[in-house]
C-alpha cells in the first residue's frame, strides 16, 4: 500500500511517513478493535511487540529463519496439527494465516482469552472473508473444555486443539501455552518477546514478527513439503529451542549499537539538507 490513509478518525498516514508500515498495523489492530476482532487487551499487546520488533531492527533476523524451517517441519510432520488463532492474528494478517494453513494443511481455530460469542463470530468471519474454508472453534456444539486451564482459553473444539498433536499458537499467553504442553502437545510459538513464558515453555519459538513469520513459513513450506519424511525429522531433531533463543536474546543486545548508529545517521541527514 502506497496510497496516504486517512483512518476513521480523519487522520492521514502519508506513505512518505518514516514510520508509515508500523502507523498501518497499528491501524489495522484499532479497526479489528472496532470491529469486535480484537480484545481491548490486544492493543497493549500489540505496543509490546512493537517494542521488541524494534530491538530487531523490524526485520527477519537469521535465528527466527531457523526457528520457522523448524516449526514448519514439526508442522508438516503433524498427523493432527491445528494453528490456533486469536483477535491479533486475525486483525493484523488474515490472509497470511490463511495461506499458511492451506499450504501445511492444518486447520485454523479461533480461540480466545478474552472469549465472547460476539469476538468468536467477528473473528471467525474475518478469516472467511479471508479465503479460508472452514474454521473451528466458534461452534458451541463441538466446544469442550480441557481442564488444565482456568479461564476462557479452556474451551477448545473437539476437532481441532483437542485432539491434535501440533499446536502453533501465536501471540499467546503462557498459561495456555503451559497447559497444551502438559497435555502432551507440540507447541510452537510466535512471539517477539524472548522471555515471556510462552516463549520459554513452548518446544519451538519464532522470535519474528507474525506479519513476516508467517509469509516465511509458507515460503518454507512450499519447498520442504516435497521433502522425504526422514530429511523433515532430522530438521526436527537437530533443533534446540533453548539453543535459538539464546541466539535471538544475544542477536538483539549485540545489534543494539549498530542499529543506533544507523537510526542516528538517519535522523541527522534529516538536519544536513
Ligand atoms: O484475542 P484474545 O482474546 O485471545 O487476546 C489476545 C491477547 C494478545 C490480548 C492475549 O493473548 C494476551 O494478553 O497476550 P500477551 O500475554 O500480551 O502476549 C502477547 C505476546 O505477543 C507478547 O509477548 C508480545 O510481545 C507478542 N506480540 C505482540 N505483537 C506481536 C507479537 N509477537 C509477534 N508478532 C507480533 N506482531
Amino acid at each position: 500500500m502506497t496510497q496516504t490513509q486517512r483512518n476513521e478518525d480523519h487522520i492521514e498516514i502519508p506513505p512518505d511517513h518514516p514510520r508509515y508500515q508500523s502507523l498501518l498495523l497499528r491501524e489495522k489492530v484499532i479497526e479489528g478493535y472496532k470491529r469486535h476482532i480484537v480484545a481491548l487487551a490486544g492493543l497493549v499487546a500489540h505496543g509490546r511487540g512493537e517494542a521488541f520488533d524494534y530491538l530487531i531492527g523490524e526485520k527477519t533476523p537469521k535465528w527466527a529463519l531457523e526457528q520457522e524451517k523448524a516449526a514448519v517441519a514439526l508442522l508438516l510432520l503433524a498427523e493432527h496439527p491445528i494453528i490456533s488463532v486469536n483477535g491479533n492474528v486475525a486483525a493484523l494478517c488474515p490472509e497470511a494465516v490463511v495461506e499458511f494453513s492451506k499450504t501445511v494443511n492444518a486447520p485454523l481455530e479461533v480461540n480466545l482469552f478474552y472469549r465472547t460469542r460476539q469476538r468468536e463470530e467477528a473473528i471467525k468471519s474475518a478469516l472467511l472473508d479471508a479465503g479460508a474454508t472452514e474454521v473451528l472453534g466458534a461452534d458451541p456444539e463441538h466446544q469442550v473444555k480441557i481442564r488444565e486451564l482456568s479461564h476462557a482459553r479452556r474451551i477448545v473444539d473437539s476437532r481441532g486443539i483437542y485432539r491434535a498433536d501440533v499446536v502453533l499458537v501465536p501471540l499467546e499467553d503462557g498459561d495456555r501455552t503451559q497447559a497444551l504442553r502438559l497435555l502432551g502437545k507440540k507447541v510452537i510459538a510466535i512471539d517477539l518477546n524472548p522471555l515471556s513464558r510462552t516463549a520459554l515453555a513452548a518446544h519451538i519459538t519464532i522470535v519474528n514478527n507474525i506479519i513476516r513469520a508467517l509469509p516465511e513459513m509458507t515460503q518454507f513450506a512450499q519447498k520442504l513439503r516435497d521433502q522425504p519424511k526422514e530429511e523433515l525429522e532430522r530438521l526436527v531433531k537437530s533443533y534446540d529451542n533453548k539453543k535459538l533463543l539464546k541466539k535471538a536474546i544475544k542477536g538483539m543486545t549485540a545489534q543494539l549499537p549498530t542499529l543506533f548508529e544507523e537510526k542516528f545517521a538517519e535522523v541527522s541527514r534529516l538536519f544536513q539538507r
